[in-house]
């Protein structure tokens, strides 16, 4: 047998070389992967170099690695000769046509690291890498003992599939925790996943502050108690907990949590529910909804009627709410929801069909479009895009609007063809609030629904319908947490994960280097990370 370089300076060291090497199993799987002979050992002398371009994601590496082996690494524009190094390199010059936007190259050899790429994101992708190269420990939130970081010799080339790679959190029907917002950022990234959609709004619950509009938070953010296991069929034998529930974030909490998500390579895709889902608003300022009753924030699952008024004043209101959230929010994408707008109360209010007469409009659905229209003009002269469900295909859309295509694939299939960018997010695959088993005794109570590990990594998020040319508009999927029964985050990561894993691969690794038997392979180790970071995942065999 070989011995590498690294073993040959010690009896004990060698002793662990000769032992298996440890497989290499990364999630989601890179394009090309070459193991080669050897190792290289991280040691508390290693020096990571980084040229100003690359400066700040050397910092994250660093700071990635100090918890478990306690090393605090140095991050220097160049290193001593003698140095083993771990060298991050933005390569400008004609790099962009072999690693795109976030791709990257990793070699590891006995004597050193190298991570190249085009942009910083690539760089950060590579160092996702790495960490998963390094023994399943170094994920430890505090110092391991005993333990060689050694990382096993390869040549790594990789670049994702998709652009947009995504996961959605409901926070409107849970509240939950700035620190899990930040904790499930970092999850994400470290799936190489580049989207955290943040559901800010809801029947039960508004979530972000607005400065112009206090009230929003100071009684849309509390329901007074909530809904205990689903609802009986007719309501009468419903129970409640008689317990407030709530929170929400300021704007410099946002603030907090959008720089922390850039530092990431995330991108926070804020969503305002409108015109439906919009109880909580209508409960703190009557006069946007369409009775001009006094409502609760809402303390049941399901579609509310309270919608918003399609008066001047409440699309103005609405204006200045998207006015506030760009200003927090950078994302080119601003979401405004569009879903499960009932049109009940439309169809009785003596405003509503006015105004329905005075546009010209046949049906409440074009009135819901002209509605998302007024939204999409005011986000287009500022510089930003819509997107929303795909009901806000209905009545027609304006062209630069994105769908999120949630109701099966029909809705994408339908946006793609008329030009329109698609992200898919069907119930069939994407719907993490479902079940993971059938055998749900054993399962925490559920929305309802079955959508286990295998259906997951099997999505194929482009329609065999679409051409060529129509797939272009796919920019990738994302999963979705839907939290009605989701009350914390310990749940929420249950949910989440392994799941979220195998989204990550559906969206980043090559179409045809999938396997389902490789990944529940790999998955093994990678639940020993997610153990380490004491994430509460779902067990493989519960
Ligand atoms: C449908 S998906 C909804 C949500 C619910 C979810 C429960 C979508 C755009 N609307 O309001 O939480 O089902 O699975």
């Amino acid at each position: 047998m070989m011995l590498s370089l690294a073993c040959t300076t010690s009896i004990a060291l060698s002793v662990a070389c000769l032992a298996a090497p440890r497989p290499i199993a990364i999630v989601p799987k890179p394009v090309h992967v070459k193991p080669t002979k050897g190792q290289f050992t991280l040691t508390a002398d290693t020096v990571i170099v980084a040229t100003a371009d690359a400066e700040d994601v050397g910092r994250f590496l660093a700071q990635s690695l100090a918890p478990a082996t306690g090393f605090t690494l140095d991050v220097k524009p160049d290193a001593p000769a003698t140095a083993r190094t771990i060298a991050l390199t933005i390569r400008s010059a004609k790099a962009f046509e072999v690693f795109g936007n976030e791709g990257y190259a990793l070699d590891v050899t006995p004597t050193g690291v190298k991570i190249t790429a085009h942009e910083p994101a690539g760089l950060f992708y590579g160092v996702q890498t790495l960490r998963q190269l390094l023994p399943p420990e170094i994920f430890g939130e505090s110092k391991v003992t005993g333990v060689e970081w050694s990382i096993p010799c390869v040549e790594i080339e990789d670049h994702p599939r998709f652009s947009w790679r995504g996961a959605m959190l409901d926070c409107a029907r849970h509240f939950m925790p700035k620190e899990f917002v930040k904790r499930t950022i970092d999850l994400l990234a470290l799936h190489k996943m580049n989207v955290f959609h943040w559901h800010l709004t809801d029947d039960q619950g508004w979530r972000i502050e607005i400065k112009k509009y206090p009230k929003l938070t100071e009684t849309g953010a509390w329901r007074k108690e909530t809904l205990r296991g689903h609802a009986t069929e007719d309501g009468k034998g419903d129970t409640f907990d008689g317990m407030r529930h709530g929170g929400f974030y300021t704007q410099d909490d946002i603030r907090e949590i959008v720089a922390y998500a850039r530092d990431r390579f995330v991108t926070i895709v804020p969503e305002i529910e409108m015109p439906g889902h919009a109880q909580a608003a209508v409960a703190s300022y009557p006069e946007l909804g369409n009775t001009g009753a006094k409502l609760d924030v809402w303390t049941s699952w399901g579609v509310s009627e309270n919608i918003y008024s399609t008066d001047e004043k409440t699309i103005l209101f609405l204006q200045d709410v998207l006015g506030e959230v760009i200003g927090l929010f950078p994302s080119m994408f601003i979401h405004v929801g569009g879903d499960e707008a009932v049109k009940t109360q439309w169809k009785k209010s003596a405003a509503a069909q006015a105004r329905m007469k005075e546009l010209g409009l046949k049906s409440e659905d074009e009135l819901q479009s002209w509605f998302i229209r007024r939204m999409n003009t005011f986000l287009e002269s500022r510089g930003r895009f819509l997107i929303g469900w795909d009901e806000i295909l209905e009545g027609g859309l304006a062209p630069g609007a994105a769908v999120m295509s949630w109701r099966g694939e029909q809705g994408g299939i339908t946006a793609a063809r008329a030009g329109h960018d698609v992200v898919m997010a069907p119930t069939s695959h994407t719907y993490f609030d479902y079940y993971q088993s059938k055998d749900t005794s054993r399962e925490p109570l559920a929305i309802g629904g079955f959508l286990p590990l295998d259906v997951v990594y099997g999505y194929e998020p482009i329609p065999a319908t679409l051409t060529a040319d129509e797939a272009t508009h796919v920019l990738g999927a994302q999963c979705q947490l839907w939290t009605e029964y989701v009350p914390d985050p310990k749940q929420a990561e249950y949910m989440l994960f392994p799941r979220a894993c195998a989204l990550a691969e559906v969206v980043w690794s090559p179409r045809e280097s999938k396997s389902f038997a490789d990944f529940t392979e790999r998955l093994a180790t990678h639940l020993r990370r997610l153990d380490a970071l004491h994430v509460n995942h779902r067990p493989l065999k519960p």
